[in-house]
């Protein structure tokens, strides 16, 4: 297809020479719409009709072409391709549910749903209260070590760094999460129902430590905290003086280190009837609180339900006597 300037240049060699000013208005003709079209016409006619220019429009044309650059249009650059989703191998899950349970993709499934609060945290159908305990703790001292632990790697997959003697330990899984045969989520969960972070976590602690039966028979809520935060933690035991742990929960709080406090075993000799409290259960240290003259120790079920006392609501936050703490509880585990 022609360009505008073709008709100029037909005008000029309408004769046998092509003077200086034909060459000057073909030039600025040509500089107001440089296209690569032009620019070939223009070195077509110098080719072609080299014969027909003095020496000085021939240079001046010359150099035009010579030293302008052509303004080439932006083509429209298509957008990346998004990364190919993957769909890594899951860890094995509990034995007594191989038969009735898929792994799916979170519908609207987002790593964080509002905050990260130590009150998303919710066990599921698997014997891992200390690791749930945990992750609530860590949650509510440190949000940040959580979200600092998960990395989005944009492809469905999330890379969990823990810690291990000191060392990284980087786990990689993707964002497929446990359903029942019922569709709902068979491990932890968030209390948002898209939020993935707490099934991600323990997906990926499972992926490490050899799938959800290596995990769900029970374990150490320190272990958890250490994994999430790399740091140690210290006891503080119920047998010892009671107010010494009132003051190491207040310090803990106030220090913002997680904590967790494990309940006895069923074989103990503690009676738990009528308590609201379990046997063989991890329980997250909130803090400590007096009240008139009456010391407190804060706990939240990492059911995310089923409490002791009566508060007014049944979401696993409440608060218990020290006394009662005492006789109910192991001890603390205090994070540093
Ligand atoms: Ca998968
Ligand atoms: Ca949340
Ligand atoms: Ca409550």
């Amino acid at each position: 297809m022609p360009s505008p300037i073709s008709n100029s240049i037909a005008r000029v060699l309408r004769d046998t020479k092509i003077s200086n000013s034909e060459v000057n208005s073909l030039i600025s003709e040509a500089r107001r719409n440089l296209t690569p079209e032009v620019k070939a016409e223009l070195n077509t006619l110098l080719q072609q009709h080299g014969d027909k220019f003095s020496n000085g429009g021939k240079r001046d044309l010359q150099r035009f072409l010579g030293t302008t650059n052509v303004i080439t249009p932006p083509s429209p650059q298509p957008p990346p391709p998004p990364p190919t989703p993957k769909d890594l191998a899951d860890p094995a899950v509990l034995n007594k549910h191989t038969t009735d349970t898929t792994w799916k993709p979170v519908q609207d499934g987002k790593l964080f749903v509002d905050s990260i609060s130590y009150d998303d945290v919710v066990q599921g159908s698997i014997g891992d209260c200390y690791l749930a305990a945990a992750l609530s703790s860590v949650a509510h001292a440190n949000p940040d070590a959580i979200k600092n632990a998960i990395k989005d790697n944009g492809d469905n997959t999330y890379t969990v760094r823990f810690f291990e003697y000191g060392r990284e330990v980087k786990v990689t899984v993707d964002g497929d999460l446990a359903q029942s045969s019922m569709g709902t989520q068979r491990y932890a969960k968030s209390r948002q129902g898209n939020e993935m972070w707490v099934g991600l976590l323990e997906k990926a602690y499972a992926q490490w430590k050899g799938g959800y039966e290596a995990i769900g028979n029970g374990g150490h809520a320190s272990a958890v905290m250490t994994a999430l935060t790399g740091k140690s933690t210290s006891w503080s035991s119920s047998t010892g003086n009671l107010d010494v742990l009132y003051q190491s929960v207040k310090r803990g709080a106030d220090g913002k280190k997680p904590m967790a406090a494990p309940t006895h075993g069923k074989d103990s000799g503690v009676d738990y009837n009528g308590t609201g409290v379990y046997a063989w259960h991890m329980y997250t240290v909130l803090g400590a609180v007096e009240e008139n003259g009456q010391k407190y120790i804060q706990l939240r079920n990492p059911w995310g339900r089923s409490e002791h006392g009566s508060d007014g609501k049944d979401d696993g936050i409440f608060k218990m006597k020290l006394e009662d703490f005492g006789k109910l509880y192991q001890g603390v585990n205090i994070g540093y």
